[in-house]
């Protein structure tokens, strides 16, 4: 379950009533309004089915237009709305926690505009990564971004988020690579900072506030983004280290010895590796067994100077005994089983049981630290694992339990997000803070800090109708007053 704060439903909202169903149906037509008690269901559940809502209603948006009506409508109404995309995030952030009206950008998903000279796509919100990174390949470019939910989520909300992924290390983050956004304010009015622009110092950077805004701001209908061009040589090595701090120097190798190639480093534990093999069918560990495991992927332009790179890089590391196995991909489909195990991380914790996640960014020395502590602590009540995108310097801590426990949940919060701040960290490196960690911002961020947010927040969404409950603590939001 959530934190320890109890929830009650705002009731200055509005309940849902037969003339807005018929509203919805005039301005969207049949098809876009659905009531459907399975397709309801499976909207109102989470990625992790950790969190549920009870939505009666789920509207599906053709175009911008349509957004900003049912915005319109809704803030005159008073009707709380929760923005979904792909719904696979992991904070509970893309589904209702009460009867919110779920808008859905799925039918918005046109490309708008391509230019290969620059490789700046402009695109609806509703794009799927992955098909948006196909499209892309042909044209000889790539999405900058990469994550194992790439086959559902959506850019729309991979900008909400502000996801990372295993290409954060080389392209770094969204903030950068987004050139313009589109959005439609809880009053409907349509704002264009659709941008294609690499360099635009013309004023406040409002497309930041939208970046990783978690749908509390409004609804990002359109993104302008910068795509990286698809090098033809590309490498993948699973490695072994015998303990953490060789997982560190091998970071420290790798981004002198391979210098500007590098384009992915990921860590994975023992236990984390065990889970993979036990849960997942058809995955097999290309190494004898190890306490870690590194997967580094190069991306260049030469495939002769980036192996011959590799490979001093190979023989050094293991000279200097921080590795202590590693295998070179062959060919692309030992390249994605290689990856599988790594991204088949997530959803082998879902067939193990009850998973608490925790998305930490953390000084890389102190890192590993705290899947340590959390192992003391939990004994044999629970499984940590520790994985993650090590060149970020974030970890992904899962404990694994049959079934829910509360005294396992008590022995992990507020004690990890405490031991986070301690260590100078964030409590959400790029999963957000969703409902899961709406009350604890502040372990992260200053309270001037904090108010100015609240601040903001009110001014876009003076009626608290955007995605409620959520991303920052209730206590600080004033909710409109009937
Ligand atoms: P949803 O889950 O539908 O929504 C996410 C949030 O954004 C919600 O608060 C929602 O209200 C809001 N939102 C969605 N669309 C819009 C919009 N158009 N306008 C305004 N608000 C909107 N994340 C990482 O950062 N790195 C990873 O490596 C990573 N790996 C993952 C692996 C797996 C297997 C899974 C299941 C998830 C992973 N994630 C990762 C989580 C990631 O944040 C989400 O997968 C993704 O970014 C959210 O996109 P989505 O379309 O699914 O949005
Ligand atoms: C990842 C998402 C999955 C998880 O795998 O990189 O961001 O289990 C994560 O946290
Ligand atoms: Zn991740």
């Amino acid at each position: 379950g959530s934190s320890a704060y109890e929830l009650h439903r705002n009731d200055s909202f509005s309940k849902l009533s037969l003339e807005d169903i018929d509203y919805f149906k005039k301005i969207l037509g049949e098809k876009s309004v659905i009531q459907d008690e399975d397709v309801l269901s499976t909207a109102n559940v989470d990625w992790m089915r950790k969190y549920k809502g009870s939505s009666q209603l789920l509207l599906k948006p053709r175009n911008t237009n349509e957004v900003s009506k049912i915005l319109k409508y809704c803030n005159s109404r008073y009707l709380a709305v929760v923005p979904q995309g792909g719904n696979t995030g992991l904070v509970g952030g893309s589904v209702p926690v009460f009867d919110e009206v779920i808008v859905s950008t799925s039918s918005m998903n046109n490309i708008i505009g391509f230019d290969n000279v620059s490789g700046i796509l402009v695109c609806e919100a509703g794009c799927i990564l992955e098909k948006l990174d196909s499209f892309l390949a042909e044209k000889g470019f790539m999405m900058p971004l990469d994550l194992g939910a790439k086959g559902s989520c959506q850019i729309g909300g991979n900008v909400s988020t502000n996801a990372g992924g295993l290409r954060f290390v080389r392209y770094g983050s969204l903030r950068g690579n987004v050139l313009g956004l589109e959005v439609v304010l809880p009053n409907g009015t349509i704002v264009d900072m659709l941008g294609t622009l690499r360099k635009d110092n013309t004023g406040y950077d409002l497309k930041q506030l939208f970046i990783g805004s978690e749908g509390s701001l409004g609804i990002i209908t359109k993104v302008s983004i910068l795509t990286p061009l698809r090098l033809s040589s590309i490498n993948l090595a699973f490695l072994a280290c015998n303990d953490y701090l060789s997982c560190q120097k091998l970071l420290l190798e790798a981004k002198t010895k391979l210098g500007e190639v590098l384009s992915a480093f990921e860590f994975l534990d023992c236990e984390s590796m065990e889970l993979v093999l036990s849960y997942l069918d058809g995955v097999r560990n290309p190494l004898p067994p190890s306490n870690f495991y590194v997967l580094i992927e190069t991306t260049g332009s030469n495939e002769s100077h980036d192996k011959e790179k590799l490979e001093s890089f190979f023989l050094h590391s293991m000279e200097r005994g921080i590795l202590s196995d590693g295998v070179m991909a062959q060919d692309m489909n030992q390249a994605s089983s290689f990856w599988q195990i790594r991204e088949g991380i997530a959803e082998a914790l879902m067939k193990a049981g009850a998973v608490y996640k925790y998305d930490l960014s953390l000084p890389i020395e102190n890192l590993y630290k705290i899947v340590e502590e959390m192992r003391k602590r939990l004994g044999e009540s629970a499984k940590v694992l520790g994985y993650g995108h090590l060149g970020d310097g974030n970890l992904h801590l899962n404990i694994s339990t049959p079934v829910y426990d509360d005294t396992v949940f008590e022995l992990i919060e507020p004690f990890v997000y405490e031991w986070t701040s301690k260590h100078r960290g964030s409590i959400s490196a790029e999963h957000g803070l969703g409902l899961m960690k709406a009350n604890e911002i502040h372990y992260s961020k200053s309270s001037e800090a904090v108010h100015l947010m609240a601040s903001i927040k009110g001014l876009f969404d003076p009626n608290g109708i955007m995605n409620p409950y959520k991303f920052l603590p209730r206590s600080l939001l004033s909710q409109h007053k009937e």
